[in-house]
């Protein structure tokens, strides 16, 4: 199956906190954005983001994967202290494919595709870098880039490739 990951940092050294995960999936990697420095999105009173999307194939059952992600957001020592707040790591894991079928999931544990991705410029801008043609719920990334608020979109600036 093929997922789109979603990775972000706004603690500690938030560079090699993202390239964990880039280091972590190697092997599966299909595509990886550039970093993106975003605005905090949700709760706005805390540190700039440092933004990054990848797609990767892996085997195995969805929440194989979502466990191999928490694992890394455990290994960076992350502390949840509240809901969108400040954190070392955060992997999301945003759509997973089969072929062109995408997993519809309402499961608590594991929401797929997930529930805020359409509305958040750090998924989307990074997500269209690599996957010009990308569709989620049933709209192109770029027609849901296209509907953000132009503030949203401007905040989002590409600082590096990995
Ligand atoms: N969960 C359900 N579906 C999924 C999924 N598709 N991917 C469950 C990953 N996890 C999923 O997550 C809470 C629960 O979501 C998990 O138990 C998992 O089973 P969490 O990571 O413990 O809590 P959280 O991350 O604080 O809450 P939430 O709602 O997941 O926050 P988000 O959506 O991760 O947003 N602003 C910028 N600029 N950049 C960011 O990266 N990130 C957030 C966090 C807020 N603002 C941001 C950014
Ligand atoms: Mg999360």
């Amino acid at each position: 199956m093929r997922a789109v990951l979603s990775i972000g940092s706004n603690m500690d050294d938030r560079y090699a906190l993202l390239q964990g995960v880039i280091d972590e999936f190697r092997d599966d990697l299909v595509a990886v954005s550039s970093i993106y420095a975003t605005p905090p999105w949700g709760v706005e009173d805390q540190d700039e983001f440092l933004n990054a999307v990848l797609v990767v194939d892996v085997d195995g059952i969805p929440i194989e994967l979502l466990r191999r992600c928490q694992k890394l957001e455990n290994d960076a020592e992350r502390v949840r202290t509240r809901k969108w707040g400040p954190r070392t790591l955060d992997v999301d894991i945003v759509q997973i494919r089969n072929g062109a079928q995408e997993l519809l999931s309402e499961d608590p544990v594991l929401t797929l595709p997930h529930p805020w991705a359409w509305q958040r410029a750090f998924v989307l801008i990074p997500w269209l870098e690599i996957e010009p043609d990308a569709v989620l719920h049933g709209t192109t990334v770029a027609a849901l880039v296209e509907n953000l608020d132009p503030t949203d979109i401007e905040g989002v600036t590409k600082v590096r490739e990995f």
